[in-house]
Formats: structure tokens, sequence, C-alpha cells
């Protein structure tokens, strides 16, 4: 089953957002399989962001992420990963579609709440750099046969 990597930035931890992001998820049908709660080090935002590197956003970018506590999860379901960047919106939150997490909470690009891998690939490689296998939970969750088939 398709897993994806979300993280609540400190912009919505900050703002009381963790229960709305992880309610909205839940909602969707999805299953969290991993969860911790942590302050960034340096070292591993620029791992995550490696693909910045060098753009005239990035040193904000790490600077923001490293600012204060997020909340990293891992969810599981089928297409996870294009389910929550559904879910997540546009990058830009004044272009993303009413509705999504970007769109009701957020304003600028610089403060945009939340991340979510953007392929199946990035994924598995973000689950790994943030989680060791046995922080997943590996579970079976009585409601999935009235979600999916
Ligand atoms: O995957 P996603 O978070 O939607 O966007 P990316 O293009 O990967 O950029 C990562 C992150 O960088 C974005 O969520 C906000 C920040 N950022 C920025 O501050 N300014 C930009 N012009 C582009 C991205
Ligand atoms: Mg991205």
């Amino acid at each position: 089953m398709e897993q994806t990597f979300v993280l609540v930035k400190p912009d919505g931890v900050q703002r009381g957002l963790i229960g709305e992001v992880i309610a909205r998820l839940e909602r969707r049908g999805l299953k969290l399989v991993g969860a911790k709660f942590l302050h960034v080090s340096r070292k591993l935002a620029e791992e995550h962001y490696a693909v910045h590197k060098g753009k005239p956003f990035y040193e904000g970018l790490i600077n923001y992420i490293t600012s204060a506590p997020v909340m990293a999860m891992v969810w599981e379901g089928p297409n996870a990963v294009a389910v929550v960047r559904q879910t997540m919106g546009a990058t830009r939150p004044y272009e993303a579609a009413p509705g999504t997490i970007r769109h009701d909470f957020g304003l600028t690009v610089s403060r945009n709440l939340t991340h979510a891998s953007d392929s199946v690939e990035n994924a598995i490689a973000e689950i790994t750099l943030w989680f060791k296998p046995e922080e997943l939970v590996s579970w079976g969750r009585d409601t999935d046969r009235w979600i999916f088939e």
C-alpha cells in the first residue's frame, strides 16, 4: 500500500493546526502509520530540502523549517501521494483551490503550513530520511473495507 510523508511545518504548529491537518487526512480515509513531534536540525532540514539548494528561497526555507517544532507523519492508503498533495493544495496558497489546507489557512508561499511528498519515489526517500523502520506501525483498521476494496 502506498505511503507518503507529511509535515505540519512550524507555522502550522504555532497556529494550532496539527489537529486540523490530521483530521482532514483521517476524514479523507488515509491511515496514520507514523508520527513524531520534533525540532528539526539544520542537517536534517538541508537533507530534506537538498533539491532546493541554491535557489533564492533556500536559506529562508531552512531557517523557517528549523525555527520551531514540526509534526512529521507517514500516511498510508491507495494513491496516498497524490491524495495528500491534493488535500494540501498548490504550493502558493493564493493559487490553492478552495477547500485545500493551503487555501483555507494560508496566504504566502513561505508560510504554507505543510509539506507532502510529490512522488512515490520521493515519498520512500523522505520516509527513510525521517523515520526508522521500527517507528512505523503496521496495523489493520476495521473500517478499511468501507473505504477501499
Ligand atoms: O512541494 P511543495 O512544498 O509544494 O513546494 P516546493 O516547490 O517543493 O518548495 C518547497 C517549499 O519551498 C515550499 O513549500 C515553500 C518554499 N518555497 C518558497 O518559500 N518560495 C518559493 N518561491 C518556492 C518555494
Ligand atoms: Mg516539494
